[in-house]
């Protein structure tokens, strides 16, 4: 009976409650900005339904403009959610309730209708950590417990945006509705909006759904009128087999600025998969060597662990440049001629602040005080901000307001003044070093894969992997210190395969099939791990990082071009000792224990890893992937 009812209702229809459901016509809509017509007819369904749902006030049709803008700053700025900083141009202060500070991994969802195609069966009595599953049933009754009327007293704003450079084969379109007017700037920034999207959705109106409301809680009460959220009742939710999106609760990151983490990576990698292609959590640098020559690489590193550092990086060694096409998010397809390209589906950087510096990332620094939107830094009484690692900006003359609103010095407090996960929202073109071709629609090729992550014992610098199906092991064994990124507590190491645990759209093992049958579409790029945090015995760092890590990228893209500079080692190819370049370097470096490949070590290593196979993955493991963690286990076994 309930699949009849469903065959003939709408997408959003068939979550929303059937007695709150009354349609609407565009005409009945309160439209205050835009102009509702332009937009295809399953863009206005979608509207419709939406606002007889949520019940908004009026509905507003954003254009991307600078006027738009300045309208939205003025409503934040009276709502008392930014405040200027006055020491730049066109940089606002968000301070958001304090519930609301992170992606809520535990409240975010895939929905299909067979759990197995969103998650692997963990063992019995094991919980499972490669994402959450809801039925249908539960999606709609989730959505039918918080929207209907959550945008009462509040616009609707309509944002149609692109992922990726308009018009690329590779890009995609959008559109979110949202409650905050926060999200419209910021969306603004992170995603390209306006005139050029609503042309090409006239082409083609294929576009993915995002509904997101920052909520009501259930007894009325706002706590923080300034940042309003329902964090009790928080839920994100994914429904692949139909493009859609629907969060509640959260203004926060990747809860609410729906194109990043939800479409870019969980809705995106289920397209991918569809489509043939790879939707993945990584940056994507160019380098250019002394000689001249450009090579392009994707480098998949979790949360906070330094992707917007390697892909800003100054590099130390004479001759080389870098520059940056993404920070965090690829998309890659192998084009006619079997070569991976890559497109940075984002506009912007929603970067970490705490811990960048001029010394730790200048490019970054150069990029940030201009058209930024700040959220839960530290402020400077002189109209400036402050985060840890910007010390060295402190007079005593200058007064420091913590991220809560409240007066902060440094002896005094033990707190923080920025909260871990504080970020700046800005626009990538303010880039000094972006690349030339950022924006390209066929995207840059891509020459090399990284993996890496936070490993203070074990994990030497680099290694590189044997051969494609040794590298998709590599990236599934990845494991790291956990990050703020996130709601995770404490410095214990996790797997994240691939940096992707929170963003997998679909089945991790099938996933892992998906990585193995590129092989089959085109020339696959050589794979690497690097780890830049390995840590002595004394508990120092082994490695310098930072624009130091230009002599691994050296090393990288000699091996790019089959230089004979690399030897075998149990875990894959090592440099060669007098290969690597330590030329110029002022600190001392122990290279025998950045690189030791520790027999004991590994033992534990490859432990860890099949107890983690075994918990998570199941027979949803591909035997590739089981083969290659049994060579490691032998290889290793015989050190
Ligand atoms: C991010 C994240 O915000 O990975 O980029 O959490
Ligand atoms: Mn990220």
């Amino acid at each position: 009976m309930i699949s009849t009812v469903l065959r003939t209702r709408t997408r959003l229809e068939a979550f929303y409650s059937f007695g709150h459901y009354a349609k609407l016509s565009a005409r009945c809509l309160s439209v205050t900005h835009g102009d509702i017509e332009r937009l295809p007819a399953e863009a206005k369904k979608f509207i419709e339904e939406s606002a007889s749902l949520c019940k908004p006030e009026n509905i507003h049709i954003c254009d991307g403009s600078v006027k738009e803008s300045k309208h939205m700053i003025g409503l934040l700025l009276k709502q008392g959610t930014l405040s200027p900083l006055t020491k730049y141009e066109n940089c606002w202060l968000a301070r958001t309730n304090p519930a609301d500070v992170a992606r809520v991994e535990s409240k975010t969802f895939i929905c299909t209708n067979n759990k197995e195609d969103t998650i692997p069966t963990p063992k019995t009595g094991i919980k499972g950590t490669l994402g959450n599953w809801i039925s249908p049933n539960d999606m709609e009754a989730a959505v039918n417990e918080r929207f209907p009327s959550c945008m009462q007293g509040r616009t609707m704003y309509v944002i149609p945006y692109s992922m990726g450079p308009i018009g690329s084969s590779l890009s995609k379109i959008g559109i979110q509705l949202t409650d905050s007017p926060y999200v419209v700037e910021s969306m603004r920034i992170m995603t390209r909006m306006g005139e050029g999207v609503m042309k090409q959705l006239e082409k083609d109106n294929t576009f993915v759904q995002c509904l997101h409301s920052v909520g009501r809680p259930a007894d009325g009460r706002i706590e923080m009128p300034s940042w309003p959220c329902d964090p009790e009742r928080t839920i994100i939710l994914h429904k692949p087999d139909q493009n859609m999106i629907v969060s509640y609760g959260s203004g926060y990151g990747g809860n609410s600025l729906l194109g990043k983490k939800c479409f870019a990576l969980r809705i995106g990698s289920t397209i991918a998969k569809r489509e043939g292609w790879l939707a993945e959590h990584m940056l994507i640098l160019g380098i250019t060597n002394p000689k001249g020559e450009k090579k392009y690489i994707a480098a998949a590193f979790p949360s906070a662990c330094g992707k917007t550092n390697l892909a800003m990086m100054t590099p130390t060694l004479p001759g080389y440049k870098v520059e940056c096409v993404g920070d965090d998010i690829a998309w890659m397809k192998f084009d006619s001629n079997g070569q991976l390209r890559a497109i940075n589906p984002e506009n912007g950087f929603f970067g970490v602040a705490p811990g960048t510096t001029i010394e730790t990332n200048p490019i970054a620094m150069a990029t940030i005080f201009r058209n930024t939107i700040f959220t839960n830094v530290g402020s400077v009484s002189d109209g400036g901000v402050y985060w840890e690692g910007m010390e060295s900006s402190l007079v005593p003359a200058i007064k420091v307001t913590d991220w809560l609103g409240k007066p902060w010095t440094r002896v005094r407090n033990e707190n923080p003044a920025a909260h871990p996960n504080s970020r700046f929202c800005t626009p990538a073109k303010q880039c000094p070093i972006i690349d030339p071709a950022w924006e390209d629609p066929e995207g840059v090729p891509i020459s090399a894969i990284l993996f890496g992550g936070r490993r203070p014992t074990g994990v030497p610098l680099v290694y590189e992997a044997n051969s494609w199906t040794h590298g998709v092991f590599v990236g599934s064994s990845m494991r790291s210190e956990a990050t703020a990124a996130a709601e995770h507590k404490g410095k214990v190491i996790m797997h994240d395969p691939f940096a992707m645990r929170p963003f997998f759209g679909y089945n991790f093992g099938h996933y892992l099939k998906h990585w193995l049958s590129m092989e089959n579409r085109g020339t696959v790029p050589k794979i690497f791990h690097v780890n830049w945090f390995r840590k002595g015995n004394d508990g120092k760092f082994l490695w310098p990082g930072f624009g130091e890590n230009s002599r691994v990228l050296d090393w990288i893209i000699r091996r790019i071009d089959n230089e004979d500079c690399a030897i075998d080692s149990p875990i894959g190819k090592l440099p060669k000792n007098e290969a690597f370049r330590l030329d110029g370097l002022h600190t001392q470096i122990k290279l025998n224990e950045l690189f030791k490949v520790d027999r004991d070590f590994w033992l534990e290593e490859v432990a860890a890893i099949e107890k983690y196979f075994e918990e998570q993955v199941g027979g949803d493991l591909p035997n590739e992937i089981a083969n290659e963690l049994k060579l490691l286990k032998q290889r290793i076994d015989k050190m």
